[in-house]
């Protein structure tokens, strides 16, 4: 009888065990592995999908088995037996679990150590989150022939709300965020790393699949989040190098003549998260959040709604630079004070960028 009892667990202890070896060897719920990390990451997961899956079929075949086989009999209103516990059964069913963790911990802690061990010749990309967009800051080697004033303008063009990643070559991202809490995620790399304000956090990867991603927000920050989603592309080395000596071409001229409104254009569309919450047809943007600012300088000339007075300022130029550096100072009717409020701050949005942008709203007749 007893030994019959120790059979049968036994029995169903490798079918459960063979099921869960099956699901972790097949189940396919990751989206294509474009770095290099990936693959340790997903046969991390798999392994703990087949824990899973084992402790699931016995946690719920236990409930199932126990409602069928210990069913109240019909006529019997009697209490159940007083049960004082099996210290046995305490002891495997703590002690199982408990090795099962404890391995679990060193082969993550392999995983997340082997991918973030540094690399030789990293190509190292800034990362800013912010309501509701993220932004990209590319290495920048300085002119020669220009001033250090000029040169220190260029390096903060070296920007773009697209992240380019060159295939084959292992790629550190420093991750920060002006505002709340974002999450830097980009499900074909496997990398996930948090975007702390007044912080800066790293994140290792060699991009392999050349391709277009997303990189999405995974942390719930604010109205727009779901919009925070920016492009990610994997490039030939070539490909992207030529996108860095662009950048650096268009730095350069930022750099002479920084307050073109043709920059300001370029910077609401690539550096500022304008475009999350703003409708501009010029500049291509299509965000709900806050009002379209079609025609905005002919509103502001024509003091629509009483705007120019409502915020004490006499011109359509004061009034674009208060709408962006204190937008709480006025805000549109129908609309709630949701723009962020941390642009009046230079080393959010430098005064040359601020002025580019309201030069170039300016044009927006
Ligand atoms: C998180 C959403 C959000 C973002 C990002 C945002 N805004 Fe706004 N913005 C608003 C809202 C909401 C209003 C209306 C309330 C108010 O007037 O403050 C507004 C108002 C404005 C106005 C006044 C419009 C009018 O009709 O008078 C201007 C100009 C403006 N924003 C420019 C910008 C610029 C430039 C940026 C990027 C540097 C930006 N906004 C980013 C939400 C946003
Ligand atoms: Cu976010």
């Amino acid at each position: 009888m007893k030994l019959n009892r120790i059979s049968t667990v036994v029995i169903i202890g490798v079918v459960l065990i063979a099921i869960g070896v099956i699901v972790g060897l097949t189940a396919n719920w990751m989206p294509v592995q474009a770095s290099a990390e990936a693959a340790s990451v997903d046969s991390l997961f798999n392994a703990m999908l087949a824990i899973a899956t084992v402790v699931f079929l016995i946690v719920e075949g236990g409930i199932i088995y126990s409602i069928v086989r210990f069913r109240r009999k019909a006529g019997d209103d009697s209490d159940g037996p007083p049960d004082h516990g099996n210290t046995a059964l305490e002891v495997t069913w703590t002690a199982i679990p408990a090795v099962v963790v404890f391995l679990l911990t060193i082969y993550s802690y392999k995983v997340f150590s082997d991918i973030q061990a540094p690399q030789d010749n990293e190509t190292v990309i800034g990362v800013t989150g912010q309501q509701f967009q993220w932004t990209f800051t590319y290495p920048y080697e300085p002119f020669a022939d220009l001033t250090p004033e000029q040169n220190k303008a260029a390096k903060t063009s070296m920007v773009s709300n697209e992240l380019h990643v060159p295939s084959g070559r292992p790629v550190r991202v420093e991750i920060t965020s002006v505002d709340v809490i974002h999450g830097f995620y980009v499900p074909e790399f496997r990398v996930k790393q948090d975007a702390i304000p007044g912080r800066t956090t790293t994140a290792r990867f060699t991009p392999t699949e050349k391709g277009i991603y997303t990189v999405v927000c995974s942390e719930l920050c604010g109205a727009g989040h779901a919009q925070m989603r920016n492009p990610v592309l994997v490039e030939d080395p070539a490909e992207y190098d030529a996108f860095i000596a662009n950048l650096r071409s268009k730095a350069r001229l930022a750099a002479t003549d920084p307050r073109r409104p043709e920059r300001g254009k370029q910077l609401i569309v690539q550096k500022y998260p304008c475009g999350s919450c703003h409708t501009l047809d010029d500049a291509g943007l299509k965000g709900i959040v806050g009002p379209p600012v079609n025609g905005i300088a002919t509103k502001a000339q024509n003091n629509v709604d009483n705007r120019l007075s409502r915020s004490g300022v006499k011109t359509a130029e004061e009034y674009l630079r208060l709408s962006i550096v204190n937008p709480s100072a006025y805000l549109v009717p129908g609309y709630q004070d949701l723009m962020p409020k941390n642009f009046g701050d230079p080393s959010v949005m430098p005064e040359d960028d601020r002025e580019a942008i309201v030069n170039y709203l300016l044009t927006q007749k």
